[in-house]
């Protein structure tokens, strides 16, 4: 932000806006239930992984409890969460997934 006086005595403010967008990552929950296979199947589908990158995110979270699926702006990552959760809903899968600001 710069404040530029002048001759006339009126002081012009300008700002150019340059705020960057807090970042969420979506983070993966481990359970005893959910099949390996749908947890790399909603990494591919949701979080644009391939076959490798979402079994290691799969394998992560399954060993230590949680792991990042993918960091975003609030409202793409909000979405992602309600999507994951109610597709395993819809599967009959107790999967979690959740936000934290980073
Ligand atoms: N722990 C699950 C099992 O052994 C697999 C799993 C991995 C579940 C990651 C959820 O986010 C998860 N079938």
């Amino acid at each position: 932000r710069r404040d530029g006086g002048n001759s006339t005595g009126v002081i012009v403010r300008t700002r150019t806006k340059t705020k960057k967008p807090s970042m969420y990552k979506v983070l993966m929950l481990n359970d005893d239930y959910t099949p390996m296979e749908f947890v790399v199947h909603v990494l591919e589908r949701f979080f644009a992984k391939n076959r490798e990158e979402a079994t290691a995110i799969m394998l992560h979270v399954h060993r230590r409890g949680v792991g990042v699926c993918g960091v975003y702006t609030y409202e793409i990552a909000e979405t992602k969460v309600t999507q994951v959760v109610e597709y395993a809903r819809k599967h009959q899968h107790p999967l979690q997934c959740t936000l934290e600001k980073e």
